[in-house]
């Protein structure tokens, strides 16, 4: 069969799919795009031409965008389906790269087919190429490379046929998955060549559950029935197996408390019993006072970054010894843990069965479930709104949020300080509804990110919390919510500049530093009036409908229009600081920024001194 290198790809991969558990889906959905030198002539022809049947095609605004578009998708199909992106060479290729990082370091399956310089190279260089004189066959696409969990080139046509089955292959290996880049020379995607037809046959992967090799579950549950005082951080590999159900039975059989990480929060829903909710930095009192105490932590599914351990500095009980259930190898021998490397629903179920019988001390379940109650008191008085006439806090609007909502709707963020909040009060109603992206933090994921969660799940209330700051980094693709009529909902939550930092920065050492949206004043500093932003201006001007809000009242009706509005509907709200009585609870746990060691400004002396006390908590778990 006769095709360009771009039109083999593209009926290669609509003809790929995912099975687990029975269930079939396509592998690829859809292709994101943007067109420029490098993709025009050969993807883009080749897209023409295949037609929306076999490849659904979404136009995009942004190419780092277009990959957070891919990456909300993906995860919210549970990995077992995914997007493409194809850019041009150059300026859109590099574009990608932090959308790649961020894909990667979540373990979400996107597949980049970004263009390249010319294979033949007959006129070199081409426009936007770079000239590495020390190395001829360096592209500005090598800087994919560390942030892809698989990288490849065709510089030839038939070297399309392994090296697509390869790329197919990571993107459906639950230890592997992540970005996947395909550079496409520019010359070489419209070079045509005699296909195999077998290469355009349906093909199926099977994505794997592997389960607990004997000895390392024999010594799990041997740990397990040994604890007194035994944790479970659910990670996000909870969610990346469907493992909610199993998690939900081994809390419920052994009574053993579950906090969860970022990604991991929702393994179960907040009033389970055995929920103590988020653990770390931004975690509950409950969670990180259970782990201050834990003689053995079960890591289920997680990476354990330093927000989970509070930079080394949460696991004080000096017998605490740490289980790795995780499928990737990496992450399982973590905190020199006892390793059982699977899958997590696979190893929850029968690590369950391994400790029959087993359940922890009723003295130990009495306290954390009192602990919890208390701390959901505190929930309640930050959320609480009672002045329908004054400006809300941010805990208000998640506590408006919150009566507003369903267990169907999906909550979208990534940075700020809504993840903070949100790890510490939201009550998650459901499996999925919560969707902070934590791995990367990066500012502008939660628009794009919205829209291809709603596009995986079709019917239901999706909403992206923005910042104003982070509003401003990235609206690009509420444009693509309106073109494409997926009905969004964003709620911009303006407090005039990086609030997040400025309290950080306070405390440590560098003041607020250019963190607030304000003009220079005389003395050059950033401290003049606040800058003349209306947001609510610029996001009408995209196209979406904007509802303009000032007090409590405004927000509580507007939540419930956008709720309701079929779409793409914007709710901005300007944000008062809560006093220390209302406002949400401070961190449980430390964070490690490093504080300047010398410095003439009494702040930073003061900040190193705090710094130095915190630090000295550090363990080293081994
Ligand atoms: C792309 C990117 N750049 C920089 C940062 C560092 N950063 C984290 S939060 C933040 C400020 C966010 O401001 P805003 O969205 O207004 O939220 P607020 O802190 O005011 O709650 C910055 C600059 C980041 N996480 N992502
Ligand atoms: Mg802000």
């Amino acid at each position: 069969m006769r095709l360009t290198v771009a039109q083999a790809l593209v009926r290669f991969l609509a003809a790929q799919h995912t099975e687990r558990d029975g269930h079939r889906r396509r592998l690829i959905a859809a292709t994101w795009g943007i067109f420029g030198h490098g993709n025009v002539a050969g993807i883009g022809q080749a897209l023409l031409e295949s037609g929306p049947r076999d490849m659904p095609f979404l136009q995009g605004r942004n190419e780092q965008a277009m990959v957070h578009a891919a990456v909300g998708y993906a995860r919210q199909r549970g990995r077992l389906s995914a997007h493409a992106v194809t850019t041009s060479i150059g300026p859109g290729a590099t574009n990608l790269v932090t959308g790649a990082a961020l894909a990667t370091i979540n373990r979400i399956p996107v597949l980049l087919l970004p263009g390249d310089a010319f294979a033949t190279r007959p006129a070199d260089p081409v426009l936007q190429q770079l000239e590495a004189a020390h190395a001829g066959d360096v592209s500005v696409n090598d800087t994919l490379r560390p942030v892809s969990r698989h990288f490849d080139r065709i510089t030839r046509p038939e070297a399309l046929i392994p090296a697509a089955l390869q790329a197919m292959r990571v993107l459906t290996d639950p230890v592997q998955t992540g970005a996947v880049t395909l550079a496409l020379p520019q010359d070489v995607q419209t070079e045509a060549h005699d296909w195999p037809p077998e290469f355009f046959a349906e093909r199926v992967w099977a994505v794997r559950r592997p389960r607990p090799d004997r000895d390392e579950l024999a010594r799990a549950a041997a740990a397990v029935r040994g604890s007194a005082r035994p944790l479970v951080i659910a990670g996000g590999g909870i969610r990346h197996s469907a493992a909610q159900s199993a998690l939900a039975e081994f809390a419920g059989a052994t009574g053993i408390p579950v906090a969860s990480t970022q990604a991991g929060k929702g393994a179960l829903p907040y009033d389970h019993p055995a929920d103590v909710g988020g653990i770390g930095h931004t975690g509950t009192a409950t969670a990180d006072e259970l782990a201050r105490g834990a003689d053995l932590v079960i890591a289920a599914g997680t990476r354990l970054t330093d927000f989970t351990t509070a930079s080394g500095t949460l696991f004080q009980n000096p017998a605490v010894r740490f289980l790795g259930l995780n499928i990737d190898p990496y992450d399982a021998h973590k905190l020199a843990g006892q390793p059982v490397v699977c899958d997590a629903r696979a190893g929850l179920e029968e690590l369950r069965a391994a400790v029959a019988g087993y359940r922890v001390d009723p003295g130990y379940e009495t306290a954390y479930k009192e602990r919890k109650s208390g701390w959901e008191l505190l929930v309640d008085r930050a959320y609480a709104a009672p002045d329908e006439d004054r400006a809300p806090t941010q805990a208000q609007v998640l506590g408006l949020l919150d009566a507003v909502v369903g267990p169907e709707d999906i909550l979208i963020n990534a940075a700020g300080s809504l993840p903070g909040d949100l790890h510490k009060l939201w009550r998650s109603r459901s499996a999925d509804q919560y969707h902070v992206e934590y791995g990367y933090s990066c500012m502008g994921y939660e628009i794009p990110a919205a829209i291809g969660v709603a596009l995986a799940a079709p019917g239901r209330p999706v909403w992206a919390l923005v910042g104003d700051g982070t509003y401003l980094m990235n609206p690009t693709e509420l444009v693509t919510a309106v073109q494409e009529g997926v009905p969004i909902k964003v709620v911009i939550l303006d407090n005039h500049g990086y609030a997040s930092i400025g309290g950080l920065s306070g405390t440590v050492g560098a003041e607020g530093f250019a963190t607030a949206y304000r003009f220079r004043a005389q003395d050059g500093s950033y401290t003049g009036a606040p800058l003349p932003l209306d947001l609510a201006a610029n996001a009408a001007s995209l196209g979406v409908a904007v509802i303009r809000t000032r007090t409590i009242g405004d927000l509580r009706k507007a939540l419930a229009e956008a709720r309701a509005a079929d779409r793409p509907t914007c709710v901005y709200a300007q944000t008062r600081t809560p006093d220390t009585v209302s406002g949400p609870p401070p961190a449980q746990a430390w964070w490690d920024v490093p504080v300047a060691e010398t410095a003439t400004r009494k702040s930073a002396a003061a900040a190193r001194e705090e710094y130095d006390r915190q630090a000295a908590q550090r363990r080293r778990h081994l």
